[in-house]
């Protein structure tokens, strides 16, 4: 087998987009502590700037995703337009209906009709800034749920998501879709409105086309073979787009890649056998925080960790692996998929990132380029932006 890329797949992986998540360069935490760090943005403006670095360095991260109102500017027309200077996009808006006093007790699904109007409105407010920005793509992550059987009637709040969806969706224009993502805990526990794909699924089918499901990595009961829902999802053409982390007890929202390297190799695998990446349908984004590490630098070790595990994917011989699964050779096939995750693909990408004017080892250039003792001596003051600010 090869075990080296050929251009062509080169030039394949080379066509991967990394939406970068802005909240991932603020501070996070647990609820137990959230924890400062020296240069942490204070606004949005400086999290573009920061995100640009990860780009500037890999040529992954090119776009922006934005989390409203924790990324709440005066015009987004200037905020375009600096991410542009940056030589960054933005992207997915993520509507936010769960740090709220009003949404305790559920947002889209709420039995109040004001505060389910309220929520709504929320995601128009969306929409707008996406008409500015350009942005295509709404993602609706709800909190809703309820924490003790009998608590909630689960039926009526399924159907009220589905109007406050469809009067979402009315406001899109043809250019924008709808996103729904799924998790099923966490912060209710009992039940939660969008719990799984099939939920998510069966919701965006209700609207039509430009609606379309988030797998979040992270949202997954343990042991869930993820790869399958990937697949799954991209054959009924429904997969919209991902939130790539890592998790090792619940929604850990660790580094991509870091808890489990060969299961994100599996969904890249998914992802070649659905289309690939140039399927301009689906969006690659991370959702991470990084609690305890330096920001800039863990987001430049995600996008690197997602390109090699696509590089490996890349080099996975398929018509071998075919053939062995239709002879039903059990063990060739297994060592087949094995051995393209085992390809160390790292020297070659540093050579092919290099030859495309990016640093053949994007941590270390970072690193030396003081632009971390830059931002921590400068951003001095102000109120350092943090999940939930
Ligand atoms: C919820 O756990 C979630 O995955 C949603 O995507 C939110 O928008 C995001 O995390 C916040 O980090
Ligand atoms: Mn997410």
């Amino acid at each position: 087998m090869t075990r080296t890329l050929s251009q062509q797949q080169l030039d394949t992986l080379g066509q991967l987009v990394i939406e970068l998540p802005s909240w991932a360069f603020g501070n996070s935490g647990t609820r137990f502590k959230v924890f400062g760090t020296p240069g942490t943005p204070r606004d949005p403006f400086e999290k573009i700037a920061d995100a640009a670095q990860v780009s500037k360095y890999t040529g992954l991260g090119q776009v922006v995703a934005l989390h409203y109102p924790w990324d709440k500017v005066d015009d987004y027309g200037t905020l375009l337009e600096h991410a542009q200077e940056h030589g960054v996009g933005l992207g997915t808006v993520n509507s936010n209906t769960f740090q709220d006093d009003d949404f305790k007790f559920g947002s889209l699904t709420h039995e109040d009709s004001k505060l389910r109007q309220k929520a709504i409105d929320h995601h128009f407010e969306c929409i707008d800034i996406m008409n500015v920005t350009g942005s295509r793509d709404l993602k609706i992550w709800l909190a809703d749920g309820s924490n003790y059987p009998g608590q909630a009637d689960m039926r009526g709040r399924q159907d009220r998501l589905q109007d406050s969806l469809q009067q979402i969706y009315a406001r899109l224009s043809d250019a924008q879709r709808l996103v729904l993502e799924y998790k099923f805990f966490e912060p209710a526990f009992y039940h939660t409105d969008v719990p799984d794909w099939g939920t998510s699924y069966a919701q965006v089918s209700a609207l039509g086309d430009k609606a379309v499901v988030c797998l979040d990595t992270g949202h997954h009961a343990p042991g869930t073979n993820i790869e399958f829902i990937v697949m799954q999802l991209l054959r009924l053409g429904k997969l919209g787009s991902f939130d790539f982390n890592s998790r090792f007890y619940a929604d850990d929202d660790l580094i991509v890649g870091a808890a489990d390297p060969y299961q994100l190799f599996r969904i890249l695998t998914e992802v070649i056998r659905g289309g690939g990446w140039n399927n301009p349908n689906l969006a690659f984004m991370l959702d991470q925080c990084h609690n305890v590490e330096d920001k800039i630098p863990g987001q430049i070790r995600s996008v690197l960790n997602v390109q090699e595990m696509a590089a490996r994917a890349l080099l996975l011989d398929r018509d071998a692996l075919g053939e062995a699964q239709r002879s039903g050779d059990v063990l060739e096939a297994n060592e087949i998929f094995m051995d393209a995750y085992q390809i160390d693909v790292r020297e070659q990408l540093a050579a092919w990132r290099e030859s495309r004017g990016f640093a053949a080892n994007p941590m270390r250039a970072y690193a030396a380029s003081g632009y971390q003792q830059q931002i921590a001596q400068e951003r001095v003051g102000g109120q350092q932006a943090s999940w939930g600010a």
